[in-house]
């Protein structure tokens, strides 16, 4: 207990020497999130040596020393598996880093020399550390912050509005079976935990075809939840406003009931905690969006990513009247919203990446600047696996990448344009997009350092005013 205490206040001096600085990165899944913070460990540990971070003016300048891994502080936490991803990087060939699952942890110190500054420029020789605790969360956990405005009834009402007839149909099995259920018969607990199991297949059936707007996010994401009861739930379909007295009357045992109680569960025991004891924390975040793998998977998954960005973005609302206020008194000053693997196309169509990404989040982003929290938006390859070039192609000049695709072809592919708004449905029976997925560069091709495109721009937004 006093150990803790001392900790706790050693904390607070770090804290208020502004030495310390907790960094979250997050997005749904796929997004580009093991890449993104395996790229920033691996830059910032070869930063002067291998890595180019010239946007970086610690790094530019020659004060940014060099970085080491140290004991991180949550022990309940798990560790980021850096050292996993930079095995998958350095295979013959290599393999992008695992997929995974739920919340981890690494604690970085950062030596660096502050600049030298008027009066107290004499002390310049000497260094300073900043302390940085890295997370990685999936962002589906912040789509079951709206689940806390809703009780049981109210919720199922909004899941049966959010069925699309897509939908409906990759939730054919479970919604055969959850019609026929009675509210008021009393639970049978294995028939429950079968019926919700085929409410989370449903739910990742439409995760791969590409849906992102699913909840509850812990049912796609369950982490060390898998199979507690907690879990087993499942909106009721069919519910109309005159039920609501009569199903909340209906005795405890009753399947409404047991629904009704689970669901209240997992709003205090899951989504609350991780709001109370994660969120609220993290001092800046990095939220990480697939806009050019949206594209890819076309109109219909594209609007549901939008939908889906619109409810995770709610988590970054800062309003004095926000559901996130309200509840968590969250105190995030600065926000980056990146489209990552930039390196699927040719770079000139970088700005056009971002500016479609600040139209997918143009609503929220006008809520951040309304609250006064400074966000910014940018394009970037954690780790660049292709090579612009330009070539002679139908008698003119034409940028094009070569990279090695995913079952070890070499090619050069002509990506096309991003477009810079939101497409319409015309825009895209004229155009299609498909972008190819590649494998990294190898040890030999790349070096000692990790390629990308514009961490270090990410870098300075996030930590730079930090190692100044
Ligand atoms: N070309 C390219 N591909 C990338 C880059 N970053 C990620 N990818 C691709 O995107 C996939 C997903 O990246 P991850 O970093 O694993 O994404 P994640 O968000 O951690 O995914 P989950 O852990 O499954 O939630 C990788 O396996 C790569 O195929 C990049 O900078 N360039
Ligand atoms: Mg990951």
């Amino acid at each position: 207990m006093r150990q803790s205490l001392a900790r706790e206040f050693n904390n607070l001096i770090e804290r208020s020497r502004d030495r310390q600085l907790r960094l979250a990165v997050t997005g749904l899944s796929r997004a580009g999130k093991t890449a993104f913070l395996t790229s920033l460990v691996h830059q910032l540990r070869h930063a002067g040596v291998e890595a180019r971070l010239d946007l970086l003016p610690a790094a530019r300048e020659g004060r940014l020393l060099g970085a080491q891994r140290v004991a991180q502080q949550d022990l309940g936490v798990p560790r980021f598996p850096y050292d996993q991803a930079i095995a998958s990087l350095d295979q013959q060939p290599p393999h992008w880093p695992e997929p995974t699952r739920g919340i981890s942890e690494l604690r970085l110190h950062i030596r660096y020399r502050p600049e030298n500054n008027g009066l107290f420029g004499s002390l310049g020789s000497d260094t300073a550390t900043l302390t940085l605790d890295l997370f990685d969360y999936p962002g589906e956990w912040l789509l079951d912050l709206p689940l806390l405005e809703h009780d049981f009834f109210s919720w199922s009402q909004r899941q049966q509005a959010t069925l699309s007839p897509q939908r409906r149909e990759l939730a054919a099995d479970w919604l055969a079976t959850v019609e026929r259920l009675d509210p008021a018969a009393p639970a049978d607990e294995a028939e429950l935990a079968e019926i919700a199991g085929r409410y989370a297949d449903s739910l990742q059936a439409a995760r791969n075809a590409g849906f992102s707007d699913l909840q509850p996010g812990r049912f796609l994401l369950p982490g060390d939840l898998d199979g507690a009861p907690v879990l087993q739930f499942f909106p009721l379909p069919g519910l109309e406003d005159a039920d609501r007295q009569h199903l909340e009357s209906l005795p405890d045992e009753s399947i409404y009931r047991t629904l009704a109680k689970r669901f209240a569960y997992y709003q205090q025991h899951v989504v609350k905690p991780f709001y109370r004891e994660h969120f609220r924390r993290f001092d800046r975040q990095i939220v990480l969006v697939d806009v050019l793998g949206a594209l890819n998977a076309g109109p219909e998954r594209f609007e549901d990513l939008s939908r889906a960005l619109a409810t995770l973005m709610r988590s970054f609302d800062y309003g004095k009247r926000s559901l996130l206020s309200r509840l968590f008194s969250p105190r995030i000053d600065r926000l980056a919203i990146a489209a990552t693997k930039a390196d699927h196309v040719t770079p000139e169509q970088h700005t056009h990446l971002v500016t479609l990404l600040e139209a997918l989040l143009a609503e929220p982003i006008k809520d951040l600047r309304f609250a006064d929290v400074p966000v910014k938006a940018l394009s970037l390859a954690s780790i660049r696996a292709t090579q612009a070039h330009e070539v002679e192609h139908q008698g003119k000049r034409t940028p094009a990448l070569r990279g090695v695709t995913l079952d070890g072809e070499e090619t050069l592919v002509f990506p096309g344009e991003v477009p810079t708004r939101l497409p319409r449905p015309d825009f895209w029976a004229r155009q299609g997009f498909a972008f190819t997925a590649f494998r990294p560069l190898s040890r030999e091709t790349r070096g000692g350092g990790l390629p990308h495109i514009r961490m270090d721009a990410a870098l300075d937004w996030l930590i730079g005013d930090k190692l100044q």
